[in-house]
């Protein structure tokens, strides 16, 4: 089998997209979501030419698209503040008004907020970031947000159709047409990235940069569903370098 040998974690008990949990969220109670402040990262870099004087916080926790957030700060290594707003408290008034979506994650970078889990780790690759995570040359960057773009737009919406109807609809209630769709349309974009990876280690070529956190992030939810990557050993190869890394690893000791 192709299946990826990954160890699975509080994801599927906590899932961060569960419908229930939302449903919840929307019933109320829905109050409070500053969680006491968890993870102060002491290795510190600073913006290209500033001192570090500014605070960089993450809302959300490592048991949702955060987690793909925690790992570029990790992999930065700036310093960084870690409150894990759970997902049911995603749509508090309080998180509302860091992102009027109710979704985490949420980065405050000194009081200006960003959302959006891409255009979080491209700042701050940007921002924080030297070659190689974040490339030197402006083409690089391009290359950046097109495998970013590709994640999110191309494989992403694919994986949480599969996931949703394999992690939380009743087996007896799973739309298995769904699945099946949301599966072939899976193979290109795979081989894409089989075929990119072929004859270079990484996305954009020897080196480990913010495009393949990112992509990787996404993959991760192949994972959790089982995917059969078999028919892309390249990608297979790649998915595990990147998140075996210790930055990734890190994240998964986070609340
Ligand atoms: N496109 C957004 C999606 C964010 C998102 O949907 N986050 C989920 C957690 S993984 C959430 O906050 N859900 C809360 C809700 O729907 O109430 C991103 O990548 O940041």
């Amino acid at each position: 089998m192709g299946f990826m040998n990954f160890e699975q974690t509080g994801w599927q008990r906590q899932l961060c997209w569960i419908p229930l949990a939302t449903i919840r969220s929307r019933d109320g109670k829905s109050a409070d979501c500053a969680g006491a402040p968890s993870a102060l990262n002491q290795n510190i870099a600073t913006p290209r030419g500033q001192e570090e004087d500014r605070m960089l916080t993450l809302y959300g926790t490592s048991k949702s698209r955060s987690a793909r957030s925690l790992w570029a700060l990790e992999e930065l290594g700036v310093k960084y503040e870690h409150v894990p707003v759970e997902v049911p408290k995603a749509k508090s008034p309080e998180h509302l008004q860091r992102n009027p979506n109710g979704h985490v994650p949420v980065l405050n970078d000194d009081g200006h907020y960003f959302w959006e889990s891409m255009a979080i780790n491209l700042h701050l690759a940007e921002k924080f970031g030297k070659a190689p995570l974040w490339p030197a040359s402006v083409d690089g960057h391009g290359d950046c947000f097109k495998w970013s773009f590709f994640g999110m737009t191309e494989i992403e919406p694919h994986l949480m159709t599969i996931l949703r109807q394999q992690l939380f609809t009743p087996a007896d209630q799973r739309d298995q047409k769904a699945i099946q769709t949301a599966t072939d349309s899976l193979k290109a974009p795979l081989k894409v990235l089989d075929d990119q990876l072929k004859n270079q280690p990484y996305l954009l070529g020897n080196d480990f940069t913010i495009a393949d956190l990112n992509v990787a992030a996404v993959l991760s939810f192949a994972m959790l569903v089982k995917l059969d990557m078999s028919a892309t050993p390249a990608l297979q190869t790649w998915l595990q370098k990147c998140l075996g890394r210790e930055a990734n690893q890190r994240v998964r000791g986070l609340a």
